[in-house]
């Protein structure tokens, strides 16, 4: 899997992605990581990679000619046919299906806006999607960059070890995660729920995607609404609809 960035900050990229399991997969070869910095290529003594804005207005864009050629050959040294996705707060919010999509490709090519962001046209001729993280605002694209990387990465296989694997997560189940508890038995006077002390796993299987199920209903009830559901989950709603 190829990863690409342009990015006018390579650094923030590279030490966020260095780390934990991803880390080990760059090191490892399973994964591969590649930068390219719009300075890189200005011919200015400045190295300008910022413009200002026709209409006028406070704020600049990202310099149209370093931008390209950055982009050019961040997509020359990656597999063809690669997705070139701008991240902007413009863009489709992120979902997982959309980075398990990804994960079956060949890699991806992720352009970084800084300042006001990019020329439009660059948008149109030189990028296939916008993708955003949310309705919050970032200071760059790269922190949303290294996210997504991280999201996809731990979709190839052998990223993850076994103990973390990703077929149990959250979002692949369509819950939200069960609390989930170690030790001290009992922190700040607040003892852990008794029934996974007991030993039963039915109960606590039970239990647990009760739980998962009562916080989905009450902070994400976006997501409790059109999917397919077991009797057993459906039994569960019809429980906590009394309850809570
Ligand atoms: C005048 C309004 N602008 C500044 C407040 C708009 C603006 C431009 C550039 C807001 C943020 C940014 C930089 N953000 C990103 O590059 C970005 C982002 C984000 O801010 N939120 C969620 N997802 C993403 S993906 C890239």
């Amino acid at each position: 899997m190829f990863f690409g960035v342009v990015t006018l900050f390579p650094d923030m990229i590279q030490a966020t992605l260095q780390q934990g399991v991803v880390g080990r997969a760059l090191q490892s070869g399973l994964i591969n990581l590649q930068t390219w910095n719009p300075r890189d290529y200005t011919h200015d003594v400045h190295r300008t990679v910022d413009d200002r804005p026709y209409g006028g207005g406070p704020g600049m864009i990202m310099k149209v000619e370093p931008l390209v050629a950055a982009l050019q050959d961040g997509q020359k040294s990656l597999p063809n046919g690669v997705r070139r996705i701008y991240l902007s707060p413009q863009g489709i919010p992120v979902r997982q299906a959309m980075l398990r999509e990804v994960a079956q490709e060949q890699g991806m090519l992720l352009v970084c806006g800084r300042y006001e962001g990019i020329d439009e046209r660059i948008i149109q001729c030189e990028i296939d999607e916008e993708w955003s993280l949310g309705d919050f605002v970032l200071s760059g694209g790269e922190i949303a960059a290294a996210a997504v990387i991280d999201g996809v990465a731990r979709l190839i296989p052998g990223v993850l070890g076994h103990s973390e694997s990703a077929v149990l997560d959250s979002f692949e189940n369509g819950w939200l995660d069960c609390p989930h508890y170690t030790r001290p038995e009992s922190y700040k006077g607040k003892a852990v729920p008794p029934v996974l002390l007991s030993g039963n796993h039915e109960k606590i299987r039970r239990w647990r995607l009760e739980e998962s199920i009562r916080r989905t209903l009450q902070r994400r009830p976006d997501l409790v609404n059109n999917r397919d559901l077991s009797e057993e989950e459906k039994e569960i709603l019809e429980q906590l609809d009394h309850t809570d």
